[in-house]
């Protein structure tokens, strides 16, 4: 199959192949990004990409749906069990639909939303201004504690006291701390507000039992399915029961149309990974391993968000060290080592060249690097640090990248050439 698409379509063959090669030969390490395994590809890429599926299980606008909704019903039975939600979408396409399908199902265009502001954190769709989230809602955001770097609850009360908004959103993009959803559930009955989590970034670490589960918390939680959950790229809403109706109304026929049936098999493959004892064993070295680089790298006296993490992530703040956050990335990428930079709390750079660098364990996990391999990493991302423009130095720090990239192998490979 994989040599006629080579011989079908070389170009874009070749240039998958490139970027095979590429994740294999680096350290990824965009808190983000993972590497899923040989059944969540061929799920997705399997002949459920022919099929036209709108409508619910049992309840389409097209026929020929024997085994779609078989697929369907399978995924949303493995995420109410993993997750012990009364309902499911399974049939939205990704995170950010997620959140403005949620948002539209529990509050009417206006409403007022709360969510963290996405320099402290937050995603652009917890109500940031230039996301349709921020234009459609009234929005107020909340933010970071100055000084810990962490979530203040007595001050988010105070502005849900203030603003009385209709959706309370937790859940973030780059904070490196636990997150304490009964407080947040407590805030949002106290001003009538329903409770939105976005688990996004911690799904896998709440499959995996390592991190508190914002399920029985909240109204809604919406998902990713790509990060830490290691599936393919999509999305989820788990729900109580009594929302269940009005949110798959806001994704079918709300926002989107036909369901990616190859994506929701490909869930339904990494739902029933992520339900085994060696997900829960991944997703606690997931954050072993976090914790392990915060200390390496607070050894070579970088300067850690909060001082340090709680689960996959970290974020550095490079002001002490005199650097801005796109420079050390890109030094950091010629040498092997993929992260993002990222604004800090209280930044005043600008998005483009922010003081912070965000990066996480969820994709070095995988391949199953351990504690040992993060002493390795924080040094040379010391190295890096100061030898930005130093060519022969982040070459060596290449090679030596590679030499490490080779002894742990990604899990699977998706296109072989056919002479491999
Ligand atoms: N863009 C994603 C991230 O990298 O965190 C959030 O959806």
């Amino acid at each position: 199959m994989l040599s006629q698409f080579e011989k079908t379509d070389s170009a874009v063959f070749d240039i998958i192949h490139q970027e095979e090669n590429r994740q294999a030969a680096a350290l990824r390490m965009i808190p983000s990004e993972n590497y899923v395994s040989k059944a969540v590809m061929l799920a997705t890429g399997s002949c459920l990409t022919n099929k036209y599926a709108e409508g619910y299980p049992g309840k389409r606008y097209y026929e020929g749906q024997a085994f779609t909704d078989q697929i369907e019903d399978l995924a949303r039975q493995r995420a109410m069990t993993l997750f012990g939600a009364e309902g499911v979408n399974v049939q939205v396409h990704s995170g950010s639909p997620a959140n403005l399908a949620t948002y539209c199902a529990l509050a009417e265009v206006g409403s007022t939303i709360m969510g963290l502001a996405l320099p402290h954190g937050g995603h652009l769709t917890h109500g940031w201004k230039v996301s349709f989230t921020g234009k459609f809602f009234n929005s107020v955001q909340y933010e970071l504690d100055a000084k810990t770097g962490r979530l203040d609850y007595d001050k988010i009360a105070d502005l849900a006291k203030k603003h009385k908004p209709r959706i309370l959103i937790s859940g973030a993009s780059a904070y490196p701390r636990a997150i304490d959803f009964t407080a947040f559930q407590e805030i949002a009955k106290s001003v009538g507000a329903y409770h939105v989590c976005d688990m996004a970034h911690i799904a896998g670490l709440v499959a995996g039992k390592v991190h508190m589960s914002p399920v029985p918390y909240a109204d809604a939680v919406t998902t990713t399915t790509h990060k830490t959950l290691r599936g393919p790229r999509g999305g989820m809403i788990l729900c109580k029961k009594e929302h269940e109706a009005a949110i798959n109304k806001a994704v079918f026929p709300g926002m989107q149309g036909g369901p990616h049936m190859h994506t929701i098999a490909a869930v339904a493959v990494a739902l029933g990974e992520a339900a085994t004892p060696d997900f829960e064993a991944y997703a606690k070295q997931v954050v072993a391993n976090a914790k392990r680089l915060a200390d390496g790298l607070k050894r070579f006296d970088f300067d850690l968000v909060s001082g340090g993490t709680d689960n996959h992530l970290i974020l550095m703040d490079l002001r002490n060290k005199g650097l801005t956050g796109k420079p050390l990335a890109k030094a950091l990428d010629c040498a092997g080592i993929v992260c993002n930079y990222n604004s800090v709390p209280g930044d005043t750079a600008g998005p483009f060249n922010p003081s912070g660098l965000r990066l996480g364990t969820p994709a070095l996990t995988t391949r199953g690097m351990k504690e040992q391999q993060m002493d390795q990493v924080a040094e040379w991302i010391n190295t890096v640090a100061d030898n930005i423009d130093n060519e022969a130095v982040i070459a060596k720090i290449t090679d030596a990248v590679l030499e490490l990239c080779a002894q742990f192998p990604v899990p699977e490979l998706f296109v072989q050439r056919a002479n491999q």
